[in-house]
């Protein structure tokens, strides 16, 4: 390999991959600039090509939480590796991370394995589908559920970054099925489902929104859309991709006390292997195959390496929850910090966090829908992004994303981090 500049590679990269990049967001498209290519991670921190060190608040969108080349996740993966990559039959260790997960999350009998978030949140709401027999589903502006055609409707993360409005190559037909209104708007779900009533087989919402900066759910907000579906016979799905093994040992579903139909996983369940996976009481997820007739499959779900990485980095949450005090601390103790160097600058900011998900925005109003999010200065953001790059500190490449905090990150990090932000 020819040693090349970040610069060089996202030129060369222009020629081989669509727009230089596997992830749309990661083309600092809306940041402006050139993406930094990395050549390695450790714990807290990202190494790039071009020799920079930066403090590491993506995490790799989530999966990191105990930091970046965790020893016992690598040497877990190590030792299972030589004894081939993939079967495709079944294996005990497959047992293994079921019952582990039965043991961490609440509200879950039967869980399925497959490969990302997308796969996870598509077939969680294709079972709700075959379960209710019903067709329409709710989801909310600005949350992001994975790239599924039904998933593509005023969508957060990166379609909310580049601003599309509609997705060529989703057809009328499925968008039509797939409803949207205002997080934490519990009056514009009782329309929803009062114009639409026994068609709505799902609810499907990010406890915790991630995918518009951070969005905290209001008070008694989740506990409504709980009750809408017992009375209406509607599923809820929580789509618990950021937010499982991150807010709490059992994720929202605990750290909240509402407890959903299906919940969906991915990224931490994986330790940063390509894994997902969806969950829920038997009575529910016995109508997939091969025990029901809502078919599912994948030839490397459950595969062995993904699969001792998750399980290695889930025991030690398990065994160890600490953890999470530790990360709300951590996260508490930033949100302090940043606030006070923000304060004294001009611009009107808000900061959203729970646990070690945060994110802020440049507003004069709070975040709580996609809306407000949309409404802030993105301009500054961007401007704020450079600056903390250019300082060391790595934050997502849009506005519409949320940071992750690492327990691997000290507080001497925070302290730097913060002090970066005291010089925009
Ligand atoms: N849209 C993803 C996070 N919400 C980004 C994934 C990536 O670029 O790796």
């Amino acid at each position: 390999m020819i040693h090349q500049s970040s610069k060089a590679l996202f030129e060369r990269a222009q020629h081989s991959i669509p727009g230089g990049v596997n992830s749309p967001v990661r083309a600092f498209r809306s940041v402006g600039g050139t993406p930094v290519f990395i050549e390695k991670a450790k714990g807290a921190y990202l190494y790039d090509v071009d020799g920079n060190e930066y403090i590491d608040f993506i995490n790799s969108w989530g999966p990191m939480i105990l930091g970046h080349a965790h020893e016992p996740v690598i040497k877990a993966i190590q030792d299972k590796a030589v004894a081939s990559t993939s079967f495709g039959a079944p294996t005990e260790l497959e047992i293994e991370i079921a019952e582990l997960i039965k043991k961490m999350a609440p509200n879950v009998d039967l869980i399925r394995m497959v490969n990302s978030g997308t796969e996870a949140c598509m077939s969680a709401v294709r079972l709700a589908r075959g379960y209710t027999q019903k067709n329409k589903f709710i989801k909310f502006e600005g949350c992001y559920h994975g790239h599924a055609d039904c998933f593509l409707v005023k969508a957060g993360s990166g379609v909310a970054t580049f601003n599309i409005q509609k997705v060529p190559g989703v057809t009328a037909g499925v968008a039509n099925d797939t409803l949207t209104c205002a997080y934490n708007n519990i009056s514009a779900v009782e329309k929803l489902v009062a114009e639409n009533k026994n068609e709505i087989a799902a609810i499907i919402i990010e406890p915790v929104a991630g995918n518009m900066g951070c969005i905290l759910p209001e008070e008694g907000y989740l506990e409504a859309l709980r009750k809408i579906c017992d009375r209406e016979n509607v599923l809820l799905i929580f789509d618990e991709v950021m937010t499982g093994f991150r807010l709490a040992r059992g994720g929202a579903q605990e750290k909240l006390k509402v407890n959903a139909d299906i919940i969906t996983f991915g990224k931490i369940i994986g330790a940063g292997m390509p894994v997902g996976a969806f969950a829920g009481r038997k009575e529910i997820m016995q109508h997939i195959a091969p025990l029901g007739s809502v078919y599912q499959a994948g030839t490397l779900s459950g595969n062995p390496l993904a699969m001792i990485a998750g399980y290695t980095l889930l025991n030690e949450l398990n065994i160890n929850p600490v953890v999470y005090e530790e990360l709300e601390a951590k996260g508490a103790y930033l949100q302090k910090g940043l606030t006070e160097v923000l304060k004294a600058k001009a611009h009107p900011f808000r900061i959203n966090r729970m646990g070690s998900m945060i994110s802020v925005h440049f507003s004069d109003q709070e975040i709580v829908d996609f809306n407000s999010a949309a409404e802030s200065n993105i301009e500054m953001f961007n401007k704020f992004f450079h600056h903390m790059l250019n300082s060391g500190v790595y934050l997502p490449p849009s506005a519409f994303e949320t940071w992750f905090i690492s327990n691997a990150i000290t507080y001497q990090d925070l302290d730097r981090t913060i002090d970066a932000a005291s010089r925009f």
